[in-house]
């Protein structure tokens, strides 16, 4: 067998030449570190971290685009016995003089009947509702889109931004949603479940049904609605839950 024997000049050569790679690289890196630093923020990130997550968001976007629809099923397929699942935030008594408070960004806020959303054009859909638990069920509800109160009610600078926050009428529960996820042709303010009013242990007088999503993020009984450019606050998202539970 041949062996291979290396001259100690070789050695010398292969080991000064692995010192000039390894310092050539360390100087690249501090001097791009260095150029990173001199360059203009963009929306809160330096530029070029900023394009990172831009590239990111064009991954990510078309999971949540409006021409994705969830899969909608025939009416006669919607579960009769609908399952109840979570009470956070249901346990208070209901008031009877409810109605939903809505945030604009100028501050100013509008109290809305659930008569005045009930004006508004109606929406049905039936569904595979799913929660993160491992249970799913093919439900049907109704209400209005999302999108159409926001027009109705003129919110056009408010779904300019990035979240919406919805949270129960005493702050028991609270979920944060992307805008593009609120404003998907199948996200709606609920007010019915097979055709009868929603059940108090469903979210009586209203609640949010957004098929693209998990059942954490289907708040029931919504008390209040804002915007935001950050995330708000989401009680799962809190206890470890990822924030988006997209589907
Ligand atoms: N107010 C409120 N909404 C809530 C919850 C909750 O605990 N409180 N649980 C969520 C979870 S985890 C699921 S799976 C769905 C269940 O909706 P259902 O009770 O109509 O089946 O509601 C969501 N909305
Ligand atoms: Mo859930």
């Amino acid at each position: 067998m041949k062996e291979q024997i290396w001259s100690k000049k070789k050695i010398r050569n292969k080991t000064i030449l692995s010192f000039v790679v390894f310092f050539v690289m360390m100087g690249l890196a501090y001097c791009s570190w260095k150029w990173l630093f001199t360059q203009p923020e963009e929306a809160g990130a330096l530029r070029p971290l900023r394009a990172v997550l831009k590239q990111n968001e064009k991954i990510f976007q078309p999971l949540v685009s409006q021409n994705h629809l969830t899969k909608t099923y025939p009416i006669e397929k919607a579960e009769k016995k609908v399952r109840v699942n979570g009470w956070d935030g249901m346990e208070s008594p209901l008031d009877t003089n409810w109605n939903l408070k809505v945030v604009r960004t100028n501050g100013d806020t509008v109290y809305i009947t659930i008569d005045d959303i009930k004006k508004l054009p109606k929406t049905d859909i039936v569904f595979d509702f799913k929660c993160v638990e491992g249970w799913n069920q093919i439900t049907h509800w109704a209400g209005v889109k999302f999108s159409d109160f926001a027009k109705y009610y003129k919110l056009d600078k408010e779904t300019q931004m990035q979240y919406v926050g919805m949270i129960t009428p005493d702050k028991g529960y609270y979920v944060g949603i992307d805008m593009p996820s609120a404003v998907h042709p199948q996200t709606i303010l609920c007010y019915e479940m097979n055709g009868k009013e929603l059940p108090l242990d469903q979210g009586y007088p209203l609640r949010l049904i957004i098929p693209v999503k998990y059942g954490v993020k289907h708040i029931k009984r919504i008390g209040s609605i804002y915007f935001s450019n950050a995330k708000p606050p989401d009680f799962w998202a809190e206890e470890g839950y990822d924030y988006f539970l997209g589907l």
